[in-house]
């Protein structure tokens, strides 16, 4: 049976989801959904909200930190977990700190860029329902994240700087843990995640997030900020060796 990953192909939980599964070098088909819509579609199968959302043979699973524990319990090939008890709970609470970063990031980025066509291009997609309707789905898709995500200019500002504050943090855990890895001396769920919720300020190569071009002055000091930094430098020279994006997050 197919194995699937359903997402929404500008989300960077849906980009770690995607890299777990390559990194097991697992083969998938990419399915988009439309947001709010797809929550129909998400509740009915997994009795979850979100994506990224994979079906695996009778499996669904529907979360990416979920997923990392599946496919390593099941595909043990590769592991995304160190056996080490200690290198384990290590890459676990960092995993987890990268999931609320993703949070600030995210709602960061919106309060920037929500507005812009190559964002609604991204979460729209190019369906023949999207192209008939499309100014309508994008005042409503714009006016749902903006309420789902709480995103209002003070709240894009105290995201930016838990962000900020995160970055210093996994800065210091990578340059003391020798700057190669965040945990050990391999690549692991604990690299993916940290990975993956920053790489939409890097506009990376074959991303989802290579359109978007900082607009004002603030995105613009925060790419530049970022690229510049070890942790930037560190998640492109990442990107580069070790993620071989191949442009499946089109879907
Ligand atoms: N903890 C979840 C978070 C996933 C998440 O927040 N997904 C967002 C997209 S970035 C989503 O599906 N939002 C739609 C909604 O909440 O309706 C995971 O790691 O999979």
């Amino acid at each position: 049976m197919k194995r699937v990953l359903y997402q929404f192909p500008l989300s960077h939980y849906c980009e770690k989801a995607r890299w777990l599964l390559d990194f097991k070098q697992l083969d998938y088909e990419v399915r988009n959904l439309v947001p709010a819509t797809h929550r129909v579609f998400t509740l009915l199968k997994a009795q979850t909200t979100t994506v990224p959302l994979v079906k695996d043979g009778q499996e669904w699973i529907g979360d990416s930190t979920d997923l990392a524990f599946y496919l390593d319990a099941k595909y043990t090939l590769r592991p995304l977990l160190p056996s080490d008890p200690q290198l384990r709970t290590k890459v676990v609470m960092i995993e987890q700190q990268a999931d609320k970063a993703g949070v600030h990031v995210r709602r960061y980025a919106y309060s920037q860029l929500l507005q812009t066509e190559e964002v609604i291009n991204l979460l729209l997609g190019d369906s023949t329902l999207v192209r008939l309707f499309k100014k309508q789905l994008a005042g409503q898709v714009r006016q749902g994240i903006t309420k789902l995500y709480k995103i209002t200019p003070e709240t894009g500002e105290s995201s930016r700087l838990k962000m900020q504050q995160a970055i210093n943090d996994f800065e210091q855990v990578l340059q003391q843990n020798g700057g190669r890895y965040l945990v050990g001396d391999c690549l692991s769920l604990a690299d993916i995640a940290v990975a993956s919720m920053f790489a939409p300020l890097l506009a990376i190569k074959d991303t989802p997030w290579q359109t978007l071009k900082p607009n004002n002055q603030s995105l613009q000091q925060v790419y530049d900020n970022l690229s510049q930094r070890p942790l930037g430098q560190w998640i492109t020279r990442l990107y580069q060796e070790q993620r071989q994006a191949r442009g499946n997050w089109r879907g």
